[in-house]
């Protein structure tokens, strides 16, 4: 098959063997977008249309103007990807409470020490309290944050003062984060809201409600249930699935499920009766975020991100794709009807035609976790030819906030100066996050790759999370090794802290520990005192998802710039373009532009850097400045040493003496 646009050699080579499989990357070479949509020229929010605002045609049948049918439609979208991630937030706050009623089945509180700090954001008392209660209370406080009808999201308040203050002095502190997603909603309906400028913001709103509402919350009580990633080892992409193993796959976003499929997967009884069916025993793989859950707290290897998806199955070795919600191709029905694969949905919102519906449930979640791997190893027997490609790459992932701040400074010396340091001294000329998904219309992790070397190349400090962050582990950007690709700046610190110069900090709903990460920064002192004084950009190489607009429009009321290596989405308006750029930027300090051209958005990246940094009084970024001390340097050194040492005194002479 030539239609394969992906430069993993993975992808590829499984592609090649299993030519009768249609992809993703088929699809989407024989369908061309639709340009109107492309552009946002197109309004479908009441009968009197559809209106396609083309050529002479400036207004719709109503009268809506280009920028209201795009501002309406932008907004819309983020309201949509706000509800996504903040819905699976409000399930895990759902989980908490049941867990902490003890009414669930395999779960406890993992991390009672981030409990008890999330127990304080949230104004709760822990004093003499026991675990249950507190989490009683802390489940309840969050799934309050969602519906509450007075007062703001309760993790606003973790922002920076300034921060707050402009969020206030606008209108756009979120209430409530299902308020903001409806008032979105209503706002877009035919006839209300119809002024782009007043629309946008209340997009800012919805996604500051999911960024610091919803997907914080998602972050933090995941974390309590789960555990607080830190550091560990682990391998990707699709050679890490095994040939004498049941393989299941783990696909979608959230971790509830998973985490109990990690368990039964290592259950005796199960290793057991998959041997009876001639599997050496149960291997565990994900793809797109909940991999990275998985990951991130258990060293599971990710199979690929999005566009593996139907690769992975076309591999003929997966028994199971156990799917819950989000990024999950409608495709992977038709492809598992090919192979011999179990598509297993398990979510009450997310059914496929053609899938195996085994819903999961919290209160009997292990048994749940059970029957689904038992499915699988049932199925090993139907597996027919297998064509794993042996290629797979190791990785470092596990970079919480919390690890983050340890690593530079101890456990009680918990600290952001080092970097802050190292930023202001120019060893490290900014900070980067590098987030979000692949596109079938993007070469497959070309633009994820090609940003990620630049930026460390050019001594810029990265974060990743989601699928970004699978494309970088893929071609080992996240080893330690890498840091040999580094600016000689960048590299000192990696070597100095002992980190690679990626660091993988989780899934898309933990793009909020960026938010935690940029507001230490901003705290810690000497980069400003905010978040849009900071050296730093977000950038999304290969968007696909309207989540990522939520993240991005939330990155941006945060003060960051953010990048989108990708057409205008809002083109058609350039009103609109205007707005969510220099318009949002003197209202919050952030803005956000689309640039599909790669080397111009990586170099309008650097010039923010740069640009921030002389804002600050920094000393300008020069090129291999440092590097003086670095460890190569250091071995150079004392093997000097050594051979001068032994010059010196021989062992020998020593001990005759
Ligand atoms: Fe989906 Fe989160 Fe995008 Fe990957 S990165 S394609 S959203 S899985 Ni969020
Ligand atoms: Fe057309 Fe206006 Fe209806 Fe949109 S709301 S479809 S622009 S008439």
């Amino acid at each position: 098959m030539s239609t394969q646009n992906s430069v993993d050699p993975a992808v590829l080579q499984v592609a090649e063997c299993c030519d009768g499989l249609e992809t993703v990357f088929d699809r989407a070479a024989s369908l061309r977008p639709c340009p109107i949509g492309a552009e946002s020229l197109c309004c479908k929010m009441c009968a009197m249309g559809p209106c396609r605002l083309v050529g002479k045609v400036t207004r719709g049948v109503c009268g809506a103007t280009r920028a209201t049918v795009a501002a309406r439609n932008f907004a819309r979208a983020v309201a949509a990807g706000a509800a996504a991630h903040s819905d699976h937030g409000r399930d895990l706050a759902f989980a908490l409470l049941a867990v902490a009623k003890g009414e669930t089945q395999g779960y406890r509180i993992r991390d009672v020490e981030k409990l008890h700090t999330v127990a304080g954001y949230l104004g709760i008392k822990t004093d003499g309290r026991s675990t249950p209660e507190i989490a009683q209370d802390v489940a309840g406080e969050a799934l309050d944050n969602f519906g509450r009808q007075r007062g703001h999201v309760t993790y606003v308040k973790r922002a920076t003062p300034k921060r707050q203050r402009i969020w206030q002095d606008l209108g756009v502190t979120p209430r409530a984060v299902d308020r903001e997603i409806v008032e979105i909603m209503h706002r877009t309906h035919m006839g209300v809201d119809q002024d782009a400028e007043n629309i946008l913001k209340q997009c800012l709103r919805a996604a500051l409600g999911d960024g610091w509402g919803g997907s914080m919350l998602a972050t933090d009580l995941s974390d309590i249930l789960f555990g607080t990633p830190s550091p560990l080892q682990s391998r990707v992409n699709l050679g890490v699935l095994k040939d004498d193993e049941v393989n299941v796959i783990v696909h979608g976003h959230e971790p509830t499920l998973s985490e109990m499929i990690v368990a039964a997967s290592t259950d005796p009884k199960l290793l057991a009766y998959a041997k009876t069916k001639g599997a050496k025993g149960i291997n565990l793989a994900g793809i797109c975020c909940t991999a990275n859950e998985v990951l991130m707290r258990h060293g599971i290897p990710p199979a690929g991100n999005f566009l593996s998806q139907e690769l992975a199955i076309g591999t003929g070795a997966v028994e199971a794709m156990v799917v819950d919600v989000q990024c999950i191709m409608q495709a992977l029905s038709t492809a598992a009807q090919a192979y011999h694969t179990k598509l297993i949905t398990t979510s009450p919102k997310a059914k496929i035609e053609g899938a195996v519906h085994m819903e999961f449930d919290e209160h009997h979640a292990y048994d749940c976790a059970k029957n689904i791997v038992r499915a699988a190893i049932d199925n090993y027997p139907n597996r027919g030819q297998t064509h794993i490609p042996g290629i797979r790459e190791e990785l470092i992932a596990g970079f919480s906030h919390e690890y983050i701040g340890y690593m530079q400074g101890g456990l009680y010396r918990h600290s952001f100066r080092p970097l802050n340091d190292a930023v202001i001294a120019g060893r490290i000329r900014g900070l980067a996050g590098v987030v979000g998904c692949n596109n079938a219309r993007v070469t497959h992790d070309s633009n994820i790759t090609r940003i990620i070397a630049e930026l460390i190349k050019n001594d810029v400090l990265t974060v990743v999370t989601g699928c970004a962050a699978t494309g970088a582990a893929k071609y080992g950007y996240l080893r330690p090794e890498f840091m040999d690709q580094a600016g000689a700046g960048l590299k000192e610190v990696c070597e100095a802290i002992g980190i690679p110069p990626v660091l993988h900090v989780g899934s898309c709903v933990d793009n909020s520990r960026i938010l935690t990460i940029l507001t230490q920064v901003a705290t810690e002192g000497g980069l400003g005192e905010d978040v849009d004084d900071i050296p730093a950009v977000g950038i999304c190489p290969e968007y696909m998802s309207e989540k990522a607009l939520s993240i991005a429009a939330y990155c941006v009321a945060t003060g960051t710039y953010v990048l989108f290596c990708a057409p205008n989405p809002v083109g058609g308006s350039p009103e609109v373009t205007e707005l969510i750029s220099k318009g949002w930027e003197s209202q919050v300090g952030g803005k956000l532009e689309f640039d599909p051209d790669v080397d111009s958005l990586i170099q309008k990246a650097l010039d923010h850097i740069d640009a921030k940094r002389k804002a600050l009084g920094l000393a300008e970024w020069e090129p291999g400045r440092f590097g003086q001390s670095g460890d190569a340097l250091m071995e150079e050194a004392l093997e000097r040493y050594e051979e001068e040492a032994v010059g010196l005194y021989s062992v020998s002479e020593l001990s005759a003496e």
